[in-house]
């Protein structure tokens, strides 16, 4: 996140710069809709942005997986935009998807974090994650990565458009810059996430629920899990639960939630009441300090508190550590999991 933002943000001057999107940020400005396309990890990024460009920037946005948009006949108009995001930058359905826009007139820009890659060469203009080479497998800190430069597009598009106050701009760019060090914080929590992972190894299911902006990061906890440790785990928009998952729930059923102090917090607290009537062992990610949640869970986990549009960025540390230390624990390989390729070109 840190190599992400360093030479881009500057708080204190007011400043976000993204080079490369430079010859065609108006586009971008001026879009009618955003598509956004990826595969995997990369898919729940595009989600997050979904909440932060439509938040912030006011642009209707739809997140779809390339490896679906690829094979449909999908509508793209004039004042459509589409961002593909892909940590390795040779996904072949996220290339396929792009050059099926692009046959349709399409403005393509790229987030991607191998430079030179296939990716960057077929879209019109983007903006490297520079994350470092992800040496596992399983994409983590790319995540982030691709979270934080997204959330500075949209922040950079949302001053233009006016669709922001400049002292929310100031207060985005700050809580920007707080972040690799509260990503720091939560990492040397490690000991504790240990710890529950220890008694959660030998789980069969798990369940992941959170909120707004949270919702993808509930989703992509469930898929590092899946990813890594082969334990199977479903992800799902806390309010959806009273719709089907709930029928999972009884005293063998961990659930993660993802329950930071924002503008769902009131709604998740009562999810958590609904999954501990029925004998859930609650796993709670909270805002430190947070006093209720704790005497309700049987875990919690603190995460420093953040703007509400960047609490992705902090609340998905703890669930990747949770899914490292249940793989390890488990024996599996954590850097080469069964069955995965680190650049799907097939
Ligand atoms: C997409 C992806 C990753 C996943 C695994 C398989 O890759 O689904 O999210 O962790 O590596 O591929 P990419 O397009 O982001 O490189």
């Amino acid at each position: 996140v840190k190599d992400s933002m360093r030479g881009r943000i500057n708080a204190h001057k007011g400043h976000i710069l993204l080079g490369g999107l430079r010859e065609y940020i108006n586009k971008l400005t001026q879009a009618q809709r955003i598509i956004i396309l990826g595969c995997g990890t990369s898919w729940h990024a595009g989600l997050v942005a979904e909440y932060v460009f439509e938040e912030l920037a006011r642009i209707p946005v739809e997140v779809e997986y390339a490896s679906e948009f690829r094979y449909r006949n999908p509508i793209i108009n004039e004042g459509d935009v589409v961002i593909a995001i892909s940590q390795s930058g040779e996904t072949a359905d996220t290339l396929a998807a792009i050059e099926l826009a692009k046959s349709k007139g399409a403005i393509i820009f790229g987030v991607c974090n191998v430079v030179g890659s296939s990716i960057p060469r077929a879209t019109h203009a983007g903006a490297y994650t520079h994350a470092g080479p992800e040496i596992g497998v399983a994409s983590t800190k790319a995540f982030t990565a691709q979270v934080t430069v997204l959330t500075m597009m949209a922040i950079v598009v949302a001053k233009t458009k006016g669709t922001i106050s400049d002292s929310l701009y100031r207060e985005l760019l700050y809580a920007l810059e707080a972040i690799p060090d509260q990503i720091q914080k939560t990492l040397n929590n490690h000991s504790q996430i240990k710890y529950i992972s220890s008694i959660f190894r030998d789980a069969r299911n798990f369940l992941y629920l959170g909120r707004g902006y949270n919702f993808p990061v509930a989703l992509e906890g469930a898929l590092k899990l899946k990813e890594i440790s082969y334990i199977h785990a479903e992800g799902y928009p806390a309010a959806e639960m009273k719709h089907g998952p709930i029928a999972l729930i009884d005293e063998e059923m961990p659930v993660v939630f993802i329950a930071t102090q924002d503008s769902s917090y009131e709604k998740v607290v009562s999810n958590i009441q609904e999954v501990r009537a029925r004998k859930g062992r609650v796993i709670a990610v909270v805002t430190e300090g947070d006093k209720l949640i704790k005497q309700m869970a049987e875990f919690v986990i603190e995460i420093p508190a953040t703007h509400e549009a960047l609490v992705p960025l902090l609340s998905v540390i703890p669930l990747q550590l949770l899914s490292y230390y249940i793989a390890v624990m488990r024996g599996c390989n954590v850097d080469q999991p069964r069955n995965l390729a680190k650049s799907v070109t097939v």
